[in-house]
């Protein structure tokens, strides 16, 4: 089943936290990576530096609570610290939709609640599933994004999986 996920990093060597956690993901199954984006922070205290952020597209039959704990193994990998709410991180990993459908629970909603707002993850999303993104997201979305480059220059953004690396 489809599955998408949102990375983010602005603690750090942000690309080697994104690029460690894709290697991760992809010992799960097959992915498709969109480009990465540099991305002026949302939310959060003034002062915490610009986003890496990046979408992956999994195909996984894993549940949205293993995909959790999988979100937080790979935070937890990057060194991540928690302190105050959307304060700089070495590493996110956001569940942003899955194919199996909706979860609603006090710690797990899909879709991400907040995810067509941000340009941070509608700008990589849309290159990979244009399908999720609102027609009228560039007016609706916040936030300043370029894009900054690919993880594997030589596969291009959002390869077909098992092509060549
Ligand atoms: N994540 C947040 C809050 N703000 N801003 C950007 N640019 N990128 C993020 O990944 C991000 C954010 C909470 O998870
Ligand atoms: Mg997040
Ligand atoms: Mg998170």
């Amino acid at each position: 089943m489809r599955v998408y996920l949102g990375l983010g990093s602005n603690v750090g060597d942000r690309w080697a936290h994104l690029r460690d956690a894709v290697h991760s993901l992809e010992g799960l199954g097959p992915v498709r990576v969109s480009n990465v984006y540099e991305t002026d922070p949302v939310g959060g205290p003034s002062g915490q530096g610009p986003y890496l952020n990046l979408v992956v597209e999994l195909d996984t039959d894993a549940s949205a609570r293993e995909l959790l704990g999988i979100c937080h193994r790979l935070e937890s990998a990057a060194g991540r610290v928690r302190h105050e709410r959307w304060g700089p991180r070495t590493l996110d990993v956001d569940i942003l939709w899955m194919e199996a459908g909706p979860v609603d629970e006090p710690d797990l909603q899909v879709p991400h609640p907040r995810m067509s707002e941000r340009r941070f993850v509608m700008a990589p999303l849309a290159e990979l599933a244009p399908d999720l993104v609102p027609p009228d997201w560039q007016d609706r979305a916040e936030g300043r994004v370029s894009v900054a480059g690919s993880l594997w220059p030589s596969r291009g953004a959002g390869a077909a999986p098992g092509s060549p690396r």
